[in-house]
């Protein structure tokens, strides 16, 4: 019988991370699930039998990150597949209304967290000549919009990133993929951005949005493609989405 497979995926305990890692999970794959909050972690674990090693890693902390790839079990070491889903938005409102904490949260996590990560992970899979890096990007770093600001200027970090980290990778086997989905409802994305629930409630009113399903879809697509096709990136929107925007101010 062919050996499991190996993934890790960040920010598993909710939303994409979740659904990400109970897909791989019924793919077959064995599954390095991080987050921070130990008992969704461990409330995942029960509900996938022991087919995930889940570990609280704080993808703010670089430290933290680097001793726990660096104590792994052995078993859970030799990873195949990397998805970088952690990541929040805080905020909506328009440069110069900011928090300058949130900014700074938003570029450790969703910049500094998964590079660092990306790095430390990379090694292995070009010792053993496989492996896929995926990354959560955003529709939000090709569009702007208001209030848009630093988060989306994390997500165009993350999509020139994953395409410079393809072209560093030519002549290996290693793939690498962006995925930029756009408006995806049913998860705490936007009751972490806005911190109200009735203001998150609107976001998706009268919308028929993605779903974390779409995108667990999408990656158990990808991943399963022949070795040699690689998706550089994907960019998802709901039907009742359309990227235009450019703004005009009238006097
Ligand atoms: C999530 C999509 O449009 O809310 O990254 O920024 S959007």
């Amino acid at each position: 019988m062919a050996e499991q497979k190996i993934a890790l995926v960040t920010g598993a305990s909710a939303g994409f991370g979740r659904e990400i890692t109970c897909r791989l999970v019924r793919d077959g794959y064995k599954v390095i699930a991080t987050a921070r909050r130990k008992e969704k972690l461990e409330q995942l674990a029960q509900e996938l039998f022991g087919n995930i090693y889940p570990v609280v890693m704080d993808m703010a902390d670089t430290k933290e990150i680097e001793r726990v790839i660096q104590t792994l079990p052995t078993e859970w070491q030799d990873i195949d597949v990397l998805v970088n889903n952690a990541g929040l938005a805080l905020g909506i409102d328009p440069i110069p209304n900011i928090s300058l904490p949130d900014w700074d949260q938003m570029i450790q996590t969703n910049v500094i967290g998964l590079i660092h990560l990306t790095q430390l992970i990379i090694s292995g899979m070009l010792k053993r000549k496989k492996g896929h890096i995926l990354s959560l990007g955003s529709i939000a770093g090709t569009y702007p919009y208001p209030g848009g600001n630093v988060y989306g200027a994390t997500k165009a970090f993350v999509t020139q990133f994953m395409l410079n980290l393809k072209t560093d990778l030519l002549g290996t086997p290693i793939r690498v993929t962006n995925i930029e989905p756009g408006l995806c409802g049913g998860t705490e994305f936007s009751e972490v951005r806005l911190q109200d629930s009735q203001k998150a409630k609107e976001v998706y009113k009268g919308t028929n949005p993605l779903t974390a399903e779409d995108i667990a879809e999408t990656i158990s697509w990808i991943i399963g493609l022949p070795p040699h096709v690689n998706i550089n990136r994907i960019e998802m929107m709901p039907v009742c989405q359309a990227p235009a925007g450019v703004a005009v101010a009238r006097e």
